[in-house]
């Protein structure tokens, strides 16, 4: 039996474990990806490990998302990272270089690695066929210290993809069709391969796109093969040596399959407010539109910005809308430049900012109140924007570029009537320029880490008790993201370092007096329904909350990233064994568990909830290794403790 490309990557990196669906395996980790907002607690977390210099094959600390400098404290964040990247033997990309996936596909990325990245969108190296995969940022510290990556082994969905995408359609329209067929649980546990004759139609960054939404699919990773058009992207980058040819056996097979047609695919749009609410463009098509912004974590590339400058080139945007420019790097804006874009953009009345995440984390780029905003961003999750009732829709550049021209919703196919289709292609050399990118030095003694009044140390977790009596604090639905949880934005994202202020901020969009709450009551329950803890890695959804007083989450089930951080953190993360228990408990009820510490250790499954006279029964799907940290209250405890 063939196997597939997935299989090849993660043998040829076990470290432990056999590749049998859900059972624990280890990776080795070739790179490791740090950004701003989840870097300087990874950082912090690598030095309470003791750690004094990377060890894995090359690690990389991009400063893009906490670019606005409204006082002391994203400085204060930005120089700690930059003197710790250059102690500890880490590539540093400064602000204003780019956004960490865009820049680490154009200058670092390897067909065959892996990657583990403190963000989400980490799968966005999939387009140079790397196995990245998007963790918490303690599990990318002990990466960088040296350890393996361990995870539940996912399963293989193989998509095929046939023909080739018409004129006005491109990648972002491939995951949007996945995200419409498979929505945003479709994913959860799995690693998403692509194969078939339809990939050597995809360049290596519409390939990015697909890879960097996988994340929304809720899947592990995503993959491509490595072939021509790899090498032509890493020859364009001056890098063609880096490149290998990878493929799945001619008679691979995968654990589940699905097709797309590339050729039978048209625009799609996702509504407010999750990204799987997709639909055919037209099917939205007249809505007004206030907003629209091309770029950040997804759709940043050449291409993508190139193809809206020629769609603008000689018209001008709608007057009443403002047009959004935010390039995913330094290099693409020099080389949209180079061949005249930028002219074409502001002489369209578009707005350019500088490259890195901006609006897409809602650091800055708010939409006002009641308008409608098109994005070209990986989610859209309610109020992540920034702005409360949001009504974010995601779609491709060409369709912002036509939304930009018409003023509404537009099926980017009626441009076909006003102008030829660009067609616009990745430059075959580009114009190349790492000057913002800090190389790692050997000699690294005399360097002093510099924590500025903004770095606040880590709290000190206990370990699980033998009993636990709390109180439910709050109950939730299905698919809750992180951005719910732990939400973003210019206003909290400065306290990323500091997890007794960021702590204030939990849940604040749907319930501001839960913080207050969950402290008065010391120990605390959550209650949630499916894929609980969905969308980005910030392990500051587990961490504030566990600070808070958070002892156990009981849901329908979790979002694999999320769940990790729980555990990191100490927090006990349990389905419903019968899920119609989810509904006979209320906010304040007491919840009891007795002999927890007894019943994990020798390895029970269940664990049986007391909950108003009755048993709920819970179910506690975690490793060997995973049960010793939960005991200890955390992995940062278990680890000192084995030293
Ligand atoms: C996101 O898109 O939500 C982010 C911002 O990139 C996050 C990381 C973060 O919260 O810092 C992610 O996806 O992991």
């Amino acid at each position: 039996m063939g196997k597939n490309l997935t299989t090849k990557i993660l043998e040829s990196h076990l470290v432990s474990g056999n590749l049998i669906p859900k059972s624990e395996i280890a990776l080795r980790i070739d790179h490791a990806l740090l950004q701003d907002a989840t870097g300087t607690m990874a950082l912090l977390e690598f030095m309470a490990m003791g750690a004094d210099r990377v060890k894995v094959e090359l690690a990389a600390q991009y400063i893009d998302h906490n670019l606005l400098q409204t006082d002391n404290r994203n400085s204060d964040d930005h120089i700690f990272l930059m003197t710790a990247a250059e102690k500890f033997g880490i590539y540093l990309s400064k602000a204003g270089n780019g956004v960490s996936h865009q820049v680490h596909l154009e200058r670092f990325g390897i067909p065959g690695k892996t990657l583990l990245g403190a963000d989400s969108h980490s799968p966005t190296a999939a387009g140079l066929s790397m196995l990245a995969i998007g963790a918490g940022g303690l599990d990318v510290a002990m990466a960088m210290a040296g350890n393996p990556f361990y995870l539940p082994c996912p399963k293989v969905m193989g998509i095929k993809l046939v023909g080739q995408l018409p004129p006005w359609v491109s990648g972002k329209d491939v995951i949007l069709e996945m995200l419409r067929r498979h929505s945003v649980k479709g994913g959860v546990g799995k690693i998403i391969e692509y194969y078939g004759p339809g990939v050597a139609t995809l360049s290596a960054t519409d390939r990015a796109t697909i890879g960097n939404m996988g994340a929304e699919l809720g899947a592990t990773s995503s993959i491509f093969p490595s072939d021509g058009r790899t090498k032509e992207f890493l020859d364009s980058q001056g890098r063609g040596a880096c490149w290998q040819e990878l493929s799945p056996d001619p008679d691979a097979t995968y654990d589940e399959y699905d097709e797309i047609d590339l050729s039978s695919l048209e625009p799609l749009i996702a509504c407010p407010s999750s990204p799987d609410k997709v639909v055919p463009v037209r099917d939205v098509a007249g809505t007004k539109v206030d907003q629209v912004i091309v770029g950040s974590s997804v759709n940043s590339s050449f291409r993508d910005l190139m193809t809206v400058c020629r769609i603008l080139d000689g018209r001008r945007v709608a007057s009443h809308l403002s047009f959004n420019v935010n390039p995913g790097s330094r290099q693409v804006l020099e080389n949209v430049a180079a061949q005249g874009g930028v002219m074409m953009l502001l002489l369209a009345g578009a707005q350019i900012h500088q490259p890195g995440c901006l609006g897409c984390i809602g650091m800055g780029q708010a939409p006002g109140t009641g308008q409608v905003s098109l994005r070209t961003f990986p989610r859209n999750f309610p109020g992540r924007s920034g702005t409360k009732n949001d009504m974010v829709y995601l779609c491709s550049p060409e369709t912002a570029a036509a939304a930009g021209i018409f003023g509404e919703i537009t099926d980017p196919r009626r441009l076909g009537e006003i102008m030829k289709w660009p067609a616009v292609q990745n430059p075959t050399k580009y114009v190349l320029d790492d000057s913002s990118i800090i190389f790692p030095l050997q000699e690294t003694e005399n360097i002093q880490i510099v924590t500025g009044p903004n770095i606040v140390p880590f709290p000190d977790f206990e370990e699980l008790p033998e009993n636990l009596e709390a109180e439910v604090i709050i109950t939730l639905g299905d698919n809750i993201s992180t951005d719910t949880i732990m939400p973003a934005g210019n206003k909290v994202l400065p306290y990323r370092s500091n997890i007794p202020a960021i702590s204030q901020f939990v849940f604040e969009q749907i319930d501001p007096e839960f913080h207050k709450r969950a402290k008065e009551k010391g120990n605390g329950v959550i209650i949630a329904g499916e894929n609980y803890g969905q969308g980005s890695s910030r392990e500051h959804a587990a961490l504030a909350p566990r600070y808070l007083g958070i002892r156990v989450k009981i849901a329908k089930s979790f979002a694999r990233i999320h769940k990790a951080n729980l555990i990191n953190f100490g927090i006990l993360p349990l389905t419903f064994k019968n899920p119609a228990d989810y509904d006979t408990i209320k906010q304040g009820d007491i919840l009891t568990l007795c002999n927890i510490r007894n019943l994990i250790s020798q390895g029970e499954n269940e664990l049986p909830v007391e909950s108003k006279g009755r048993i709920i029964l819970t179910v506690l799907d975690v490793s060997e290794k995973e049960r010793l940290e939960l005991l200890a209250g955390g992995t940062l405890n278990y680890v000192k403790k084995m030293k």
